[in-house]
């Protein structure tokens, strides 16, 4: 089946005691036995939920993974990868990164002794350079929010591959319909659901995919362990939402193009990052392992001052001014002030992110209406 086909169908069976053509919301926390230890396959609804298991297989399929698991958010999914290693081990992350993954990694996990090492990860060199018999996890961030680069996947698993490490990728920002991580070598795919795949701003959620059953059942272990997991009504949502994935970034793509291409050409503008641009530095690579340039961009404003960047932000009236991202609804952030600000200035602007960069999340709405409103805030 192809993409658009699975996005709908995969995973979905009718209702076998009604016929209901949609997944019910089984809103139960546990189930009737018929002696202890005999049951229909589902025992208490923090290990198994049939709207969370339809949801699973969905987006598995999507991902061309043989295996999914929902969390209830996406830093849990990622923490929930993290809790497979242990005290000494070592993960090489790439640099420029979702500022919550960042703070989760140093804040909370250094402290139980595992070591993380960022670093530029566009040159595939870096990694070999700081890679050891400790490195048990290279985490992989492509596009990277905010900056748009684009990490070679391919290459950078095989170098994890030869040290023994396992890869994982945070494909939230390209979504399963632009890049599949799992064909290009890597081990895990990691989702913030709560973006492209939900699609409409509503449900908090993620998602960890792997064609690997002890990769998976560890994920299936920690999941019921620690029970970060979505309920049923977030599950039917995300089910609901990801069936016009398809479509959705279809337009994502072509407005993003639109607006990427009008900024590059303001007046006003002094740099625009997207990777759809010839000479984007890392566009090649982009063509190669995505199939679609996404709807995220940065820019910076020309005479840039934290002042003028604050100003512009306070004009946008169609973009809403909101942390978040991949919603039907366009929306404007400041990186440095929002979604990265856990970061500590010094590192974030090792690579670019200054406190005068603006992040867009490109919706579907009509293209005119999008700069219409970015010509009156940008004046
Ligand atoms: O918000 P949550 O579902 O827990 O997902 C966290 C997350 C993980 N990875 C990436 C690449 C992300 O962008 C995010 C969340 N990001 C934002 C809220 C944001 O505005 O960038």
């Amino acid at each position: 089946m192809k993409f658009g086909t699975k996005a709908l169908h995969a995973g979905i069976e009718p209702d076998p005691s009604t016929g209901a053509i949609m997944t019910p919301i089984f809103q139960t926390s546990t189930y009737v036995q018929d002696g202890p230890g005999i049951h229909k396959g589902y025992e208490y609804a923090r290990t198994q939920n049939p709207t969370r298991s339809a949801l699973e297989k969905n987006i598995a399929s999507l991902e061309n993974a043989r295996f999914g698991r929902c969390f209830a958010s996406g830093m849990s999914a990622t923490e929930t990868v993290i809790k497979t290693l242990r005290p000494g081990d070592e993960v090489i992350c790439t640099g420029d990164l979702y500022g919550g993954s960042f703070r989760l990694f140093t804040q909370m996990y250094e402290q139980f002794g595992i070591r993380f090492t960022f670093i530029d990860m566009r040159d595939a060199k870096n990694v070999e350079e700081v890679i050891t018999d400790k490195t048990k996890l290279l985490w992989i961030e492509t596009p990277t929010n905010p900056m748009l680069n684009i990490i070679d996947i391919e290459t950078i698993s095989a170098i994890g591959h030869k040290h023994g490490a396992k890869v994982a990728v945070d494909n939230t920002f390209a979504s399963p319909y632009l890049q599949n991580p799992l064909d290009l070598g890597a081990d895990i795919v990691m989702h913030s659901v709560t973006k492209y795949i939900a699609g409409h701003s509503d449900v908090i959620m993620g998602f960890l995919g792997t064609n690997d059953l002890a990769i998976d059942e560890q994920f299936g272990f920690i999941q019921n362990s620690s029970g970060a997991v979505p309920g049923p009504q977030d599950c039917f949502l995300v089910l609901r939402g990801v069936k016009t994935l398809h479509i959705r970034m279809q337009r994502h793509c072509e407005n993003g193009e639109v607006v990427a291409k009008y900024l590059k050409n303001h007046p006003n503008i002094d740099k625009v990052f997207w990777p759809g641009f010839e000479d984007h530095p890392n566009h090649e690579l982009a063509k190669k392992q995505m199939r679609g340039f996404g709807g995220m961009i940065s820019f910076i404003q020309k005479d840039d001052s934290l002042e003028k960047t604050e100003s512009t932000l306070g004009k946008f009236k169609l973009f809403s001014l909101a942390e978040s991202l991949g919603g039907v609804e366009s929306l404007v952030g400041h990186p440095s002030g929002m979604t990265h600000a856990s970061i500590p200035k010094e590192k974030r602007v090792v690579g670019g992110l200054t406190d005068t960069m603006i992040r867009l999340s490109v919706g579907i709405e009509d293209i005119d209406d999008l700069i219409a409103d970015l010509e009156q805030a940008l004046k």
